[in-house]
């Protein structure tokens, strides 16, 4: 099957792309790691490569618009112990799917969650986490500490420390919320460890203060990750956080500002800590909008902003409940490292 999109570098190890090609063409091609879905439930195909995100579009035209991980080799793939996962010899994706009645309590589910996947990427030989994507139920019910999100950082962090995953481990990763049913988290995992990337204007996310809640966010600002052939970059979600305080509260413009200004120094701080030649730019983008009356707003900004990267638009409660918008990225080809 040839895959004509306009991003798609066939000879790098890993390539991730948006396409609206239908799942099952997709997931005909031996190379594809991974289709995860938004928008509307699309196919009833069964391949533990294929799932959906639980977030919603935002424009009709993203309705069918699916997210490829596509390998420059064949690979493995299977389900073990509810993991659905899919290998070349460098890298690793997997994914697991909690239902509605498990993902109620959200510590125990993420510490299940968590020790089952840290478990197996152990086991297969893959140990080191790249990035790690959370799709979660309810996100912002209840009060100060019972908050979902807070309670889910809880049982993340535990699972870690458990698995001996010390925080200078934990890998890029974004944790949103959806008002359906069930949660699903998938992560890339390889086998040497990526570069791990703070952003300076932000403290660690697993720095933050006790106001946040028990337990910390167990996340790095970005990972990047060199392959035998080529690097990636990959971005956490990145909101208008600045130090670790929330800013332009019920102001969407303000927020979408200081978001922009995190994403650029997060990748001058890519290109100093890789002695990158010039500063990274994504080539996919992923943005969240809590609000769906804010969407076109979100998208002129975007647009402006990042003109002519692929980005896909989702509708996702973000974590903490004053902040609009979110977003993040990745760049599958980085720019030469300097002389
Ligand atoms: C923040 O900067 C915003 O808990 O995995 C961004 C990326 C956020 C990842 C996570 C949370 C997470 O704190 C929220």
């Amino acid at each position: 099957m040839s895959l004509c999109e306009p991003n798609l570098r066939p000879y790098e190890s890993l390539t991730c792309f948006y396409t609206s090609q239908p799942v099952e063409q997709l997931l005909s091609s031996t190379n594809v790691l991974a289709v995860i879905s938004s928008g509307e439930p699309n196919s009833q195909v069964q391949d533990p490569r294929h799932f959906h995100c639980g977030l919603g579009a935002l424009d009709r035209a993203q309705e069918q618009l699916q997210e490829v991980f596509y390998s420059d080799v064949p690979v493995a793939t299977g389900i073990e112990h509810g993991v659905r996962w899919s290998r070349n010899k460098d890298m690793l994706i997997a994914a697991l799917w909690m239902d509605a009645c498990d993902s109620r309590d959200l510590r125990q589910a993420g510490r299940d969650a968590y020790q089952r996947l840290l478990r197996f990427v152990i086991a297969e030989g893959y140990p080191q986490i790249i990035r790690m994507w959370n799709y979660l139920p309810d996100i912002n019910r209840g009060e100060g500490d019972d908050e979902g999100y807070r309670q889910f950082c809880q049982g993340r962090q535990e699972a870690f420390y458990e698995t001996r995953y010390p925080r200078e481990a934990f890998p890029a990763a974004c944790a949103l919320g959806h008002h359906g049913d069930g949660s699903v988290i998938y992560l890339l995992a390889g086998k040497s460890a990526p570069l791990h990337i703070e952003n300076p204007r932000q403290e660690s996310a697993y720095n933050y203060p006790r106001q946040y809640g028990p337990a910390s966010p167990s996340f790095a600002r970005a990972g990047l990750v060199h392959w035998p052939v080529g690097s990636q970059l990959y971005l956490s979600g990145t909101a208008s956080i600045v130090g670790h305080q929330s800013r332009h509260i019920n102001n969407l413009a303000g927020q979408l500002q200081t978001t922009f200004d995190n994403i650029d120094s997060l990748l001058a701080q890519a290109k100093q800590q890789a002695s990158l030649a010039a500063s990274p730019v994504p080539d996919l983008l992923k943005v969240y909008v809590r609000h769906a009356a804010d969407y076109q707003q979100v998208a002129d900004s975007v647009n402006s902003r990042f003109p002519g990267v692929s980005t896909l638009y989702l509708q996702a409660d973000i974590c903490r409940r004053e902040l609009l918008v979110e977003i993040d990225g990745m760049c599958n080809q980085l720019p030469r490292t300097r002389a």
